[in-house]
């Protein structure tokens, strides 16, 4: 509870006393409370697909997604105790074979799907079929029912993100079953991209919720605003071209608690370094390259997943041409007032 060598020793005998009391003399412990600037929480880390995927394909021999009701390997940071791969990010890997079904649920968390492989499949959402390709963004956001199918023939895999460590934090966890394994079908496939992503708005109406109602973001037109703007544009030294997936109603996030980027490295460009108070977790979409985070050197490569804690440095290298996709809690942060960045930063 106090630290190992105490400010005023003279006073422990008084500071049991308070102790008995539930209470703390914060004079002790105020350097802790309130700090300078943040402790990375948890560390940098990869998990290679090539290294990920046999044990993911082993499980779909073993258990059904049915049974499991989630087949997903969660990604614990090695330096934290509770299954998060920052402290305030879930993340995992999740596989639904041909012709399976995991069934519908809903909960507070709010989740990001992005698809690694796929030969078909979809990610219900509120009675709508986000249909799921390599590379596709899906949302289900706070307590909207979802339910995945693979309508393929190969394995269909994704890189899960959920708030569950934020949600937990507040403890402001609910979650329930569908009565029916999947949920009734109320609109075509994909109505969210034509309805919410060409541009317009429907005159007078209101979505009222916190997140973007547009639930699906195809990566055939997300890479191609990233190509648009890869050929138009000045490279910004810190991330190259980076696009933010925006909420169409306001500019905002696609969530209130997780951002997500898209982001083009050219072959050789390096950036900069960056730190920023969100944990960001980056997958890569395609190419290779190295990433430095804080004191440490990660090679990446296509469908890896890598975390650089909140507040470590990042530089990215890219040895190929680049695709990252990241998310993080900068949604969160941002509505709370907290987040920052630091340009100069040394790695
Ligand atoms: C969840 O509901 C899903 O619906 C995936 O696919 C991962 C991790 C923690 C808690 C709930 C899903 C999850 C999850």
């Amino acid at each position: 509870m106090y630290p190992k060598t105490l400010k005023h020793p003279a006073l422990a005998p008084a500071y049991e006393k308070i102790a008995e009391l539930s209470a703390l003399p914060l004079w002790e412990i105020l350097g802790d409370v309130v700090a300078e600037a943040p402790t990375p929480l948890g560390v940098p880390h990869i998990w290679r697909y090539q290294e990920m995927r046999a044990p993911l394909l082993d499980a779909g021999q073993r258990i059904s997604a049915a049974e499991a009701e989630r087949r997903v390997l969660a990604l614990k940071n090695p330096a934290l105790q509770r299954p998060g791969i920052s402290q305030t990010l879930f993340a995992g890997l999740q596989l639904v074979m041909p012709g399976e079904v995991a069934p519908a649920h809903r909960h507070t968390a709010g989740a990001l799907r992005f698809v690694l492989e796929s030969s078909g499949g979809y990610t219900a959402v509120e009675g709508e079929r986000c249909v799921m390709r390599r590379g596709d963004l899906v949302t289900t956001p706070s307590w909207t029912w979802h339910d995945h199918e693979n309508t393929g023939d190969g394995p269909l895999i994704w890189l899960d993100g959920l708030d569950v460590p934020m949600v937990n934090f507040f403890g402001a966890v609910f979650g329930e079953e569908h009565p029916g394994d999947q949920q009734p079908i109320l609109r075509p496939d994909d109505a969210s991209v034509p309805r919410w992503g060409s541009g317009l708005r429907p005159y007078g109406a209101a979505h009222g919720k916190p997140w973007s109602p547009l639930l699906s973001y195809p990566y055939d037109r997300a890479r191609a605003a990233l190509m648009a703007a890869s050929a138009g544009d000045a490279p910004n030294p810190r991330h190259g071209f980076k696009m933010t997936y925006a909420n169409p109603l306001d500019g905002g996030h696609i969530l209130p608690t997780i951002a997500a980027f898209l982001q083009h490295l050219p072959a050789g460009f390096e950036t900069t370094p960056w730190r920023t108070t969100e944990a960001l977790v980056f997958v890569a979409v395609e190419g290779e390259g190295t990433a430095q985070i804080g004191d440490t050197s990660i090679d990446f490569g296509e469908n890896d997943v890598f975390v650089a804690p909140n507040w470590s440095p990042i530089r990215l290298r890219a040895g190929r041409d680049t695709v990252l996709f990241s998310f993080s809690d900068r949604a969160a942060q941002e509505r709370l007032g907290l987040w920052r960045e630091e340009a100069d930063a040394t790695p």
